[in-house]
């Protein structure tokens, strides 16, 4: 019998997640955002807790079948409280932003103002405003304001800000909540420098750490719950290297709020399979953290100044270009980001354009944006170091200034990926990072 065209369908689909692992295996993967997670978190994904509902809080659930979701669960928050020195943790944020918008829902109204940064200061579409389909106007109804950002030392200007929230006081804009943290992250936000004077005017501090979380876990960031922050959102994949969530910590008088808000209001199933990984990678960034944070760090300097060796603009450069996962280049001397992005992916060099400081002004795009934004988190994962990152560097050199054709870099590329095929900083090593699993 001829086969039907569902069948070809389902037989596609299966060779194109073949070809995506053997291309990630022959790859260097430099988007921030992303991560590879242990062997151990794939195996929670693909467990029976994936195809269960689990509503409320365990012990507390408005299902049967809960025996042993209840448990991993309780020992996922009390992991995750550990690892943030954090009194309250609700582990069932479902993404990033989905745990913005419980933070969102627990402490504000809608048609109150947020302060935060805006995207080419490093903001994430979580925060911002309603014509641009930000989260925060667009489901919750905020209004934001823009944090005043230094674009030489690529972080919030303390005093511009103070002076922002007294004229905004004036106009009878105060605003209720203060966002830090984002996606262009390269170094730490003034949350000690600031939270006290936010939180005397009445607003509520969060600190999205959905980008530097494993770096926070792994003490070599700055520790915003120690430094003012009432509350800190984040994902669960980023340098914190486990399966795609979110997270909420806080203090026990915010857990209220935030348990409600989470649900019912935001989940109604919280994804459990994910949430039994988020424990696992609790427990091994307890165990490997440190390690893994400091060599992120390392990495991402070290290809920093590689790069600005070659003559890249890496910006930061009066900061020592990072300290975090991320590297912020200017390319509007070679293209722009977006064909810096497309040229780099021929060669199988994974980066993301990214807009940068006086982009917009300057009438550029999010398609044609001056900057790229690099992250090793990844590459650092399958245990890249200091030489592996200068030879990174010039693999982008050769593709950017020389502009050689992608297509030979990407043989050097395929050779230097070989001897790195595992995941590092976890306790099982025998799946390969991109090893497909089949289970037909
Ligand atoms: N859009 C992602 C980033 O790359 O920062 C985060 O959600």
């Amino acid at each position: 019998m001829a086969e039907t065209a569902n069948k070809k369908s389902y037989k596609k689909i299966f060779s194109q997640l073949k070809d995506h692992n053997k291309w990630f295996e022959n790859s260097i993967p430099l988007i921030a955002s992303e991560n590879v997670p242990s062997p151990a978190v794939r195996e929670a994904i693909i467990s029976d807790f994936g195809n269960r509902y689990a509503e409320g809080w365990p012990g507390e659930r408005v299902y049967a079948g809960c025996i042993y979701i209840d448990e991993v669960e309780f020992e996922c928050m009390k992991l995750a409280k550990k690892l943030f020195k954090a009194e309250f943790a609700d582990v069932r944020a479902i993404s990033g932003v989905v745990a913005n918008l419980a933070i969102y829902s627990a402490f504000t109204n809608p048609g109150d103002v947020m302060l935060a940064p805006s995207i080419p200061a490093g903001g994430h579409i979580s925060h911002g405003k309603k014509e641009h389909s930000g989260t925060a106007g667009l489901v919750h109804g905020l209004e934001i304001e823009f944090y005043p950002f230094d674009a030489e030392e690529m972080t919030i200007d303390v005093d511009k800000t103070i002076q922002k929230v007294e004229e905004l006081k004036k106009l009878g804009r105060l605003p209720k909540m203060a966002m830090f943290g984002g996606s262009l992250f390269l170094f730490p936000h003034p949350v000690k420098e600031l939270a006290e004077f936010l939180k005397g005017h009445g607003m509520h501090v969060n600190y999205d750490a959905a980008h530097v979380a494993g770096l926070i876990a792994g003490g070599e960031f700055q520790d915003p719950l120690r430094e003012g922050a009432d509350t800190m959102t984040m994902s669960t994949h980023k340098t914190l290297f486990g399966p795609q969530g979110g997270l909420v910590l806080g203090s026990e008088k915010h857990g209220d709020a935030i348990k409600k808000a989470t649900f019912p209001g935001l989940t109604s199933s919280h994804h459990i399979h994910h949430m039994a990984a988020k424990a696992i990678t609790f427990a091994e960034a307890l165990e490997f953290g440190k390690d893994y944070a400091k060599d992120v760090i390392k990495n991402a300097k070290i290809l920093a100044e590689s790069l600005s060796g070659f003559g890249f603009k890496v910006l930061g450069e009066s900061r020592g270009f990072t300290k975090s996962h991320q590297i912020a280049v200017n390319v509007l001397d070679y293209s722009d980001g977006g064909e810096v992005e497309a040229n780099l992916e021929k060669a199988n060099i994974i980066v993301n354009r990214q807009l940068i400081p006086g982009d917009i002004k300057a009438g550029r795009n999010y398609f044609h944006p001056g900057g790229i934004r690099l992250g090793v988190s990844e590459i650092t994962r399958l245990g890249m170091k200091g030489s592996e990152m200068k030879e990174i560097a010039s693999f982008i050199k050769q593709v950017v200034i020389d502009k050689k054709d992608p297509k030979k870099i990407l043989p050097k590329v395929k050779s230097l990926r070989k001897d790195f095929q595992k995941v590092h900083y976890c306790f099982d090593k025998k799946l390969g990072a991109y090893e497909y699993v089949k289970l037909r």
